[in-house]
């Protein structure tokens, strides 16, 4: 049994879909994380701060185009509702690209407030006016485009929770090890030991710790320099300045 900390993590998502929050952060290690009290979840929603009575949140965009665009003054009344100092981060394809030492960054702030996008984008204003004022910062979780910011603010908020203290034990802090030593992970293998005509390499079954780690350790580097020259090249790199 793990005790709740005093103040939990606290997560805030500015969406105009509150309803898809949690979400698949209900299940597994984030969900129990948050019966546990280790961190909280809450959603502003856009249309609340909408000003006319049938709550627009968008209109279309200046210069033409196809789509609309979230308004400024509704999105900036929106964000200022929640904001209190904890990193503020809107998901964009333009953001800086997020990583596990990103992960690690806003775990152990005090929480984080995202901002999740829709339609064709946000008014670039309000995106300005909240980094030179707050250090709103866009983050992307690769180059791709989803049909908005929500999806994405749930796979950064699973990144973030895995790392809090008393969330997922052992496990989180190892596989964050084996990430910052900067290679993929090696191959897992477990029962039947023969499968489809398929073996599990023989190493594994010897029981010799030291060529089991080596064997491991081997696998990962060719996987990773085969898969992802330029994770590699970083790590020949840290590796030749010792680590
Ligand atoms: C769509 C579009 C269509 C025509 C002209 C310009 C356009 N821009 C966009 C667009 O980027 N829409 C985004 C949808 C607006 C912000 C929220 N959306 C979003 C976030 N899509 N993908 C992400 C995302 C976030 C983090 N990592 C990867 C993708």
């Amino acid at each position: 049994m793990t005790s709740s900390p005093d103040t939990p993590w606290h997560a805030s998502v500015v969406t105009i879909f509150p309803e898809m929050f949690p979400g698949p952060l209900a299940h597994s290690l984030s969900g129990k994380a948050m019966d546990a009290r280790i961190w909280t979840l809450e959603t502003v929603d856009i249309r609340d701060f909408a000003r006319d009575k049938h709550a627009t949140v968008d209109d279309t965009p200046f210069g033409g185009g196809p789509g609309m665009v979230m308004r400024p003054d509704v999105v900036d009344d929106a964000l200022r509702s929640v904001l209190d100092g904890r990193p503020a981060i809107f998901l964009s394809p333009r953001g800086r690209p997020f990583d596990q030492a990103l992960a690690r960054e806003m775990a152990d702030a005090a929480g984080v407030v995202l901002l999740a996008g829709r339609y064709e984008g946000i008014d670039q204003r309000v995106i300005d006016t909240h980094r030179e004022e707050h250090g709103l910062t866009e983050v992307s979780l690769g180059d791709f485009v989803l049909s908005g910011g929500e999806v994405a603010a749930m796979a950064l908020l699973d990144a973030c929770v895995r790392l809090l203290p008393g969330v997922a034990g052992n496990a989180a802090s190892l596989d964050e090890e084996s990430f910052s030593r900067g290679l993929l992970e090696y191959p897992q293998y477990t029962r039947p030991q023969g499968w489809q005509g398929r073996e599990v390499p023989e190493v594994l079954l010897s029981g010799h710790h030291e060529k089991i780690r080596a064997w491991r350790q081997a696998q990962a580097e060719e996987l990773t320099r085969q898969r992802r020259p330029d994770l590699w090249r970083s790590w020949e790199k840290a590796e030749g300045q010792d680590r």
